[in-house]
């Protein structure tokens, strides 16, 4: 670390002690995960690069722009709209969440038993640790579950955090309506922290720009239909963790980059695994910052994981481009939360769509087995579970069901489960 990143991370009041033995160990995770991987695109190195260092340049970004005079405001789900957030000229980083290094601080307030991300995402903030939380002038949840809205609630002890509620339902009228209220604050909120008042043209800039970005990444999630995938479930995940954190447009760029390279590769037949290998969906709880765990043990096993069914996949594009065409800003608002309510949780009841969209992917992407992933005590993807099975029973798609956490105790255990699956899938 240089110099100069110290100074940053004691302005942020980091804890060094902390800090020091994070940056210990997981730059080894990283390179046993990752740097390991044969015939990685080109273009992943830089990926690599904006994790590298822990967050590499953009944390330096974050800090310039706050001493620019703008703010930063975190975020842990993807029902808190990014163009709102741009567009009140304020900096927009999604928290990670995914390791289990802060367990010990987070199990000082929040009980032993619960989803390891609630417990990753109020620890990172308790152990003073994640220069991204640091910096952030605001955190703002949601209700989707209700160890996350309780959680908030603690969190808010700590640092300041703003509840947008998510209704309980996604397609009905009354849902929408209050969906576009709960936005409507949202953006008064906003406008009070940041002092910039949201016009029509802040918000039509911020829907196209993030609209491209959900497009090239809608790109990449479709280069890996090809037979052989031209890249590792691994790398597609990394590019779609770093999605929520990188500055929007650079990841446009270098991802469009990336998705020639992907592209030039297809029309070569070239592929990162044997075309034989047998093809996994991954369908479930989201898969935040440095949890890679499942897919290190599925593609260290020879399959290759060519979908996510999940936040950090086609959950998160599957809202598609959205409408920029109205002419006021309660239009574009009534747009945009009428474009977010089309991401299928498990929050909502029913979520009908999430169970055909399993179907769909599974047929799209020429699976030959589903893993479902549910982070250990969420009952919203654990109890669905059981339809997606059903359905995907129907069309003749085995399914693995696993439920875990951050820890390494199961590795063992889940490699000897999802060897037999696959061993199974060749039969
Ligand atoms: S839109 S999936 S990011 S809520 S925290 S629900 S794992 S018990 S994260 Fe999520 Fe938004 Fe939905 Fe996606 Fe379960 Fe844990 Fe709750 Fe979780």
């Amino acid at each position: 670390m240089t110099t100069d990143y110290r100074k940053m991370w004691e302005d942020l009041d980091i804890s060094m002690k902390k800090h020091d033995q994070l940056l210990a160990v997981l730059p080894l995770v990283y390179q046993d995960v990752y740097l390991t991987q044969k015939n990685r695109p080109q273009a992943m190195e830089y990926y690599d690069f904006v994790i590298s260092g822990v967050h590499g340049i953009r944390i330096k970004e974050l800090l310039e722009a706050k001493e620019g005079g703008k703010k930063v405001v975190a975020y842990f789900c993807l029902y808190v709209p990014e163009e709102l957030v741009i567009a009140s000229n304020a900096v927009l980083v999604g928290l990670c969440g995914g390791s289990n290094f802060v367990d010990q601080e987070a199990e000082e307030v929040l009980p032993r038993n619960i989803c390891p991300l609630i417990k990753a995402s109020y620890g990172f903030k308790a152990a003073r640790i994640c220069p991204y939380f640091q910096a952030a002038d605001i955190c703002v949840g949601e209700t989707t579950c209700d160890g996350k809205k309780k959680m908030y609630e603690l969190l808010n002890e700590l640092c300041p955090v703003y509840t947008v509620e998510v209704p309980q339902k996604s397609d009905t009228e009354q849902a929408k309506e209050l969906f576009y209220k709960e936005l409507k604050i949202l953006k008064s909120k906003l406008e009070e922290l940041t002092g910039h008042k949201i016009t029509v043209e802040d918000l039509k800039k911020s829907i196209k720009m993030v609209n491209a970005k959900r497009a090239i990444l809608d790109m990449l999630i479709k280069t890996r239909k090809a037979s052989p995938s031209p890249i590792s479930g691994k790398d597609s995940l990394l590019v779609s963790q770093i999605a929520f954190y990188d500055d929007p447009q650079r990841f446009t760029q270098k991802t469009t980059e990336l998705v020639k390279e992907l592209e030039e590769r297809i029309k070569k037949g070239e592929g990162v695994v044997d075309a034989n290998a047998p093809r996994i969906m991954v369908s479930g709880c989201p898969m935040a910052v440095p949890n890679w765990k499942l897919h290190h043990i599925v593609e260290s096993s020879g399959a290759i994981i060519v979908v996510e069914e999940s936040c950090v996949g086609t959950r998160y594009t599957s809202m598609g481009q959205i409408d920029s065409s109205a002419n006021t800003v309660d239009g574009l608002l009534k747009s945009i939360a009428e474009a977010y309510l089309s991401i299928h949780c498990s929050c909502f009841t029913p979520n009908t769509e999430r169970v055909e969209d399993n179907v769909r992917l599974a047929k799209e992407f020429k699976v030959d087995g589903v893993i479902h992933y549910t982070l250990q005590t969420c009952h919203g993807y654990n109890i669905e579970a059981a339809k997606i099975e059903k359905v995907l029973k129907e069309i003749n798609v085995p399914m693995l069901k696993i439920e875990t956490d951050y820890s390494n105790e199961d590795a063992g255990q889940l490699t000897t489960r999802v060897q037999a699956f696959l061993e199974m899938l060749k039969k």
